[in-house]
């Protein structure tokens, strides 16, 4: 049998990326999988029969690491964060609250800084230092004269990524240079008319030619954390994991425990405060339920 991966979702029929030849096959599912009830994914990964050229069946689901649910991708490796340098200005606590929902999916992340032609990328690189310290990936990227558009793609090499941020900041803009058939609209007003028009659109991976696939709408729209267990949240700030095994207690919580090694690092700059001060805000919305 042959192996692939389903790239778009349509009518009910599936298009499925041989992993052997690299070419697209218009596939269908054997009737059991209905009876059952099981649902396939853009992003899972399926052994399937040609029957004649390009047409196939799908004979079998393979076992998926995590599905998004807004949009519905199976097997999401990356989450790419995408913020602006100016317009919208940057919000380092929405960029961490994104960063622990990549860290509690066990996401890989790209950070990507873009609209730098508005800030410059000495100080969107001053922007980002933090984050750079802390060992994060970054690129800084400008649609308007194309910058770093080879460094975001090559990031997106050779697994499959969903892009992710605050509305405006260039995402759309982003993802139509990386695949300008998509065609997406950008910008407030077409957003609006989209909206209107496209609600039921399905979600579909773009294949890019290093081997990378990209969601075609951006995901990760529920920014709720409170999934996340207290004890569990200091672990989601990167910079924070090695310090915890040492703190005194082992339900340190890292507010006024004593000999809390969090803390201390803190107070000796090995974690910026104001990412600690983001931890303690996010943890009392998670105990608070507020
Ligand atoms: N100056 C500048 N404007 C940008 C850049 N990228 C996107 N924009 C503009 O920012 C607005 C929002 O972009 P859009 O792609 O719709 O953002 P989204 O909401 O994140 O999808 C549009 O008017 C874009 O033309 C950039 O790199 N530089
Ligand atoms: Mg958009
Ligand atoms: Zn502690």
């Amino acid at each position: 049998m042959r192996e692939g991966r389903i790239i778009k979702a349509y009518s009910g029929y599936y298009y499925v990326l041989a992993f052997d030849d690299e070419e697209l096959y218009e596939t269908s599912l054997r009737g059991r999988f209905k009876k059952k009830g099981i649902d396939f994914y853009v992003g899972d990964i399926v052994k399937f029969t040609v029957v004649n050229q390009q047409v196939g069946v799908i004979e079998e689901l393979c076992p998926r690491s995590i599905s998004l649910k807004r949009p519905a991708v199976a097997n999401v490796e990356q989450m790419v964060l995408v913020f602006a340098g100016q317009d919208p200005e940057l919000n380092c606590k929405l960029v961490d609250r994104f960063l622990i929902l990549a860290e509690a999916y066990d996401l890989d992340v790209l950070i990507c800084l873009n609209k730098i032609d508005l800030i410059g990328l000495e100080e969107a690189k001053k922007l980002m230092n933090k984050y750079e310290k802390i060992s994060y990936s970054i690129v800084y990227t400008d649609i308007k004269l194309k910058k770093g558009i080879k460094d975001l793609k090559k990031g997106l090499a050779n697994r499959i990524s969903v892009f992710a941020g605050p509305s405006g900041v260039g995402k759309s803009s982003l993802l139509n240079l990386l695949n300008p058939e998509a065609d997406l609209t950008t910008g407030e007003v077409s957003q609006k008319i989209k909206r209107g028009k496209h609600t039921t659109r399905h979600v579909e991976l773009i294949p890019l030619d290093n081997g990378g696939l990209v969601a075609d709408t951006p995901g990760f729209t529920a920014l709720n954390i409170d999934f996340i267990a207290p004890r569990q949240l200091g672990y989601l700030f990167k910079e924070m994991r090695e310090y915890i095994p040492d703190c005194k207690f082992n339900n340190c919580l890292h507010l006024h425990e004593p000999k809390c090694r969090v803390k201390e690092a803190v107070d000796n700059e090995n974690i910026y405060e104001s990412r600690y001060n983001n931890y303690l805000s996010f943890l009392s919305e998670i105990e608070g339920g507020n």
